[in-house]
């Protein structure tokens, strides 16, 4: 390569990220969600690592690739599984529009096909005992311990996803549960959610549909069905889809902790995927 060209080729680089740099910084400003879980230092961190895809895109274009193919409004993409097809294998933070609307920062697993992480416990360093404003709008880092907040989950999985429980139980041993469909509806609906069972795998007993058509409660709003008692505040304090009370699970409880009557968790970590087909798929029988 002449030095002409490598100086045109760095020169491009340069402006693609100004321009990318920029758009980012004026999208924040027009949507406050954006920077609702983040201090300042953690929203530089997650531009940064944004950046490292739209790097990963460009060195593909000047290498003789294909250009982004990205669906959604100004060229974010709409899911971790959307990054993942257009060949970035890179784990970490990246921006995305699951609907065109104001993109929001998510932690990205890539190493099974580009899974997008709406909540995450490693150790312990963030409190999941919340009020209902913080599990709507989401809390901790996503770099880190967090819980990505029923809106942005919402906007995720109404178009039909998948949801993938990876558990590390309290003798360390790991367990998972892999749903093939998974809804959770909008604000007007409490954020009811809908799982079903059919096609699923696992390495316990199925649980999560004891949960399905429930609303979600926290502390301070108890929206389960047991008449006398508030699941939410009797088990721990994390917010969840509580019916009365639980089977699977107590993913937010506290941390590390052993609980009667449900699954024992350390450490829990949730996808979202699109499903392989939009349409609900038929219940299964059972007798
Ligand atoms: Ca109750």
């Amino acid at each position: 390569m002449t030095y002409f060209k490598m100086f045109m080729n760095i020169f491009y680089l340069l402006a693609f990220f100004s321009q990318q740099w920029g758009l980012t910084l004026a999208l924040n400003f027009q949507c406050s969600d954006v920077n609702s879980m983040h201090s300042n230092n953690q929203e530089v961190s997650s531009r940064l690592r944004a950046l490292e895809e739209q790097m990963l895109q460009v060195q593909s274009l000047l290498q003789g690739g294909t250009r982004p193919s990205y669906t959604t409004v100004q060229g974010y993409p709409e899911d971790c599984e959307e990054i993942y097809k257009n060949g970035t294998r890179v784990e970490g933070i990246y921006a995305i529009s699951p609907d065109g609307r104001c993109p929001f920062f998510v932690h990205c697993d890539m190493t099974n096909g580009g899974w997008t992480v709406i909540q995450r416990r490693i150790n312990g360093n963030v409190n999941f005992f919340r009020d209902w404003d913080d599990y709507v709008h989401g809390f901790g880092d996503v770099d880190g311990e967090f819980w990505l907040g029923l809106q942005k989950i919402h906007r995720l999985t109404q178009g039909g996803s998948q949801i993938y429980f990876g558990i590390t139980n309290y003798d360390d041993t790991t367990d998972f549960a892999h749903y093939q469909t998974f809804t959770v509806h909008g604000a007007a609906t409490k954020y009811r959610m809908n799982v079903d069972a059919y096609g699923y795998q696992g390495s316990i007993n199925e649980l999560f549909t004891f949960h399905d058509n429930m609303v979600f409660s926290t502390y301070d709003r108890d929206n389960d069905v047991h008449a006398t008692a508030n699941c939410c505040a009797d088990h721990g304090g994390g917010g969840w889809w509580w019916k009365n009370c639980y089977k699977l699970g107590n993913v937010n409880g506290i941390y590390g902790k052993m609980t009667s009557g449900g699954l024992v968790t350390v450490t829990s970590t949730l996808h979202r995927k699109n499903g392989p087909e939009k349409r609900r798929p038929p219940r299964r029988r059972v007798g």
